[in-house]
């Protein structure tokens, strides 16, 4: 009823059904108690893409595409690869070069799509493949594929069914090239049409301060599609131009949403909170913390309301991003942990010991 049905057998890992968890540490620093973490990355590759690329290679496989292809800023690029691999389809992955968290490239090379590095950012990327799949022929398989939105809105349906159909005040979302937060509306509306929901949870779309073009049209009512030189340490949400900009605008007004932005400090303070209560994400999805918690205390979300924040990718996409800490260039963020080198003696271990504390 909700989702587009597959012709012959579907293309699936197969994907979905992942935790909704509470851990008290998170709830804590963001401070609402009843706050749950929906860990997208729990899915076959890491991400939340994997929802949509079930859809969206299906259609693929449906309509007689020969190959398929993606300008990514590495999640969608490693979800393509598997699925392509998956239908037996050549797959194309555009990324912008040295921009990408290797956990990510790497699967792309692994799963076996040709992976181009491309030398711009991930708005040239996304110009490239759009023009390039219209003059080659090749099935284009970014968010703007409405099939890859409709496999995306699984991750509030299931969200909402965890919860008894009784739905949140807020759910938060990191937001980049838009195409979640306008699957989540579209989800939203649909489950309320249909009668699955009573009411409407509001959206809280949270984009880094280095890549806010979304955050800066909020503040200015829509008025203006702003597009900006896009530079943050959470990769996946670095992008300057906005794809899916329209339908997120519809998907904020319906749901009463709002749009913010926090710092790349804020986003790994909130990674290394959800880090040490043993969850664990990539950068770019503890911004949906750090955007509730921000919220929290400006005061547009009460400490007591219902808070689902989506965690859309997994601690082990993007491992350098911690790299500075681990070398000691800088210091981590309170809760960060790093490493320490010693000689292979006892007396060196019980000296570490010694600075453990008991909690
Ligand atoms: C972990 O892979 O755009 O706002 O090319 O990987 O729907 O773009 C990734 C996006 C959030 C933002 N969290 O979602 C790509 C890509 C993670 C992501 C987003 C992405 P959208």
């Amino acid at each position: 009823m909700v989702l587009p049905s597959a012709a012959s057998a579907p293309v699936t890992w197969p994907e979905g059904n992942t935790a909704l968890i509470a851990r008290r540490p998170v709830a804590e620093w963001a401070g609402v108690e009843a706050l749950k973490l929906k860990h997208e990355g729990l899915n076959p590759t890491g991400s939340f893409k994997d929802r949509g690329m079930t859809v969206g290679v299906t259609q693929a496989v449906r309509i007689g595409a020969t190959a398929v292809a993606c300008a990514s800023t590495g999640n969608t690029g490693a979800s393509l690869a598997a699925y392509a691999a998956l239908a037996g389809l050549p797959a194309l992955v555009l990324v912008p070069a040295g921009k990408v968290a290797i956990g990510k490239l790497t699967q792309s090379l692994a799963y076996g799509a040709r992976t181009l590095l491309v030398r711009g950012d991930f708005d040239d990327c996304l110009r490239l493949v759009r023009e390039a799949s219209e003059e080659l022929g090749v099935y284009l398989l970014n968010s703007v594929n409405p099939f890859r939105i409709e496999g995306q809105k699984t991750i509030v349906l299931e969200m909402l069914e965890q919860l008894g159909w009784d739905a949140p005040d807020w759910i938060a979302l990191p937001a980049g090239n838009l195409g979640n937060t306008a699957a989540f509306g579209k989800a939203l509306r649909e489950a309320l049409a249909l009668g699955l929901i009573t009411r409407m949870p509001r959206l809280l779309a949270v984009q880094s301060d280095g890549a806010a073009p979304f955050a800066m049209s909020y503040r200015e009512g829509f008025r203006v599609r702003h597009r900006v030189h896009a530079n943050t340490i959470a990769t996946a949400i670095n992008i300057g131009a906005p794809a899916s900009y329209q339908r997120a605008v519809q998907s904020i007004r319906e749901t009463n949403g709002v749009v913010t932005a926090v710092s790349d400090a804020e986003i790994m303070e909130a990674k290394s909170v959800i880090d040490a209560a043993g969850v664990g994400c990539e950068p770019a999805s503890a911004a949906s913390v750090a955007g509730v918690r921000q919220h929290v205390r400006a005061g547009t979300i009460a400490r007591d309301a219902r808070v689902v924040c989506v965690l859309t990718g997994h601690v082990l996409k993007d491992p350098e991003s911690l790299d500075r800490y681990h070398r000691g260039t800088e210091p981590p963020p309170a809760r960060a942990n790093r490493p320490i080198e010693i000689e292979p003696t006892v007396s060196a271990v019980a000296a570490v010991m010694r600075t453990l504390r008991a909690d």
